[in-house]
């Protein structure tokens, strides 16, 4: 089928923008200039290993993450990119330890906050990694308040992410639906593949790394051992797939069904996972597949963040398969 039976990103988008007769068009154009920050990252990802793009720079990010050159690429390909859209009064992303503000006589109604490239510690072993993205509308129109970044999920007015995998992927939603488009790089344009998303209500794939187990609070392994228990003697049920990319681990399971999680550590009370950059939008856009999000105690899109790092346990998948999760987590608290 050739792809101009496909619609495009750009067209879904506009088809989107007239769903709202008050829409200005700015949020069309901002969806439509991420999409432009992927193809530009796309070009370099894909070329990681033949030019001398591997490895780290040497630098550490304020997670005390080393970055990644790779990193550093998606990093300003998404700030450029968003600057000059004339879409955004304010950005923050994963990399830095503080808000970036785009110039009054350049600013525009949104915010945006993204990690430029989740998952980039496995860009050396050619694993799928990703651009994740979330979109608030701003609160003033003459300056840039504290609470239009620090704020709860369930105020986002899109989200998405840019899969670089077998094939590069954008997934979004404005919360009415959840859409994927495949990027053909010999038409420079994205297409749109699988339309209205629905998570599956039955998880067949399990991902988390077991390797944290002595870490995990008391309600996990129990929890982790029911879902094992699905499998028998006469039939395997659930299968492990876990392959330490959260944008990638949760693409599979959003199309194929699956539980993604990722515990606080007992140790310290904190997660891994980012609210602002990696939990909050995939919450936004599993609960608009029909899915759920949760700390395991409480929905992701409700947490009031204090901090732009910080970070949270999480389960994702399956609404049933999430509150299950959520129901061992409370019997393990007693109540
Ligand atoms: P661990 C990648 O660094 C990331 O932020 C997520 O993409 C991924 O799910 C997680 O960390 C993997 O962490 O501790 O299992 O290596």
């Amino acid at each position: 089928m050739s792809t101009q039976t496909y619609l495009t990103l750009t067209q879904h988008i506009l088809r989107r923008q007239r769903e709202h007769p008050d829409a200005t068009g700015q949020l069309s154009s901002l969806l439509t200039q991420i999409g432009v920050a992927g193809k530009l990252i796309q070009a370099q990802v894909r070329r990681a290993g033949l030019v001398e793009i591997w490895g780290d720079t040497g630098q550490t990010n304020i997670q005390g993450e080393t970055v990644q050159k790779l990193d550093r690429i998606a990093e300003d390909s998404m700030v450029e990119v968003l600057r000059r859209s004339e879409c955004v009064a304010a950005m923050a992303s994963e990399e830095e330890n503080h808000v970036i503000e785009v110039p009054a006589d350049m600013a525009g109604d949104y915010v945006v906050l993204f990690d430029p490239l989740d998952g980039s510690t496995n860009i050396d072993g050619n694993v799928s990694i990703g651009t994740i993205f979330s979109v608030y509308r701003r609160h003033d129109p003459n300056e840039v308040l504290r609470k239009d970044i620090l704020r709860p999920g369930r105020e986002q007015i899109a989200a998405g992410y840019i899969l670089y995998g077998t094939s590069t992927v954008f997934t979004y939603t404005t919360g009415s639906t959840v859409d994927c488009f495949t990027l053909d790089p010999g038409v420079g344009e994205y297409f749109l593949t699988r339309p209205r998303v629905r998570m599956p209500d039955k998880a067949k794939l399990l991902s988390i790394n077991e390797c944290n187990e002595p870490y995990w609070p008391s309600w996990v392994s129990p929890y982790i051992a029911s879902v094992k228990g699905q499998n028998d003697a006469e039939k395997r049920r659930v299968s492990a797939r876990h392959v330490g990319s959260l944008v990638s681990d949760f693409h599979r399971n959003l199309i194929e069904g699956g539980t993604f999680l990722y515990p606080e550590d007992n140790r310290t009370g904190r997660g891994k996972l980012r609210v602002l950059y990696e939990c909050n939008p995939l919450a936004f856009i599993a609960e608009t597949a029909g899915g759920a999000a949760s700390t395991g105690k409480k929905r992701i899109l409700d947490i009031e963040p204090e901090g732009l790092h910080d970070r949270t346990g999480l389960v994702i998948g399956p609404s049933a398969e999430v509150a299950e999760a959520e129901r061992f987590a409370r019997e393990a608290e007693g109540r």
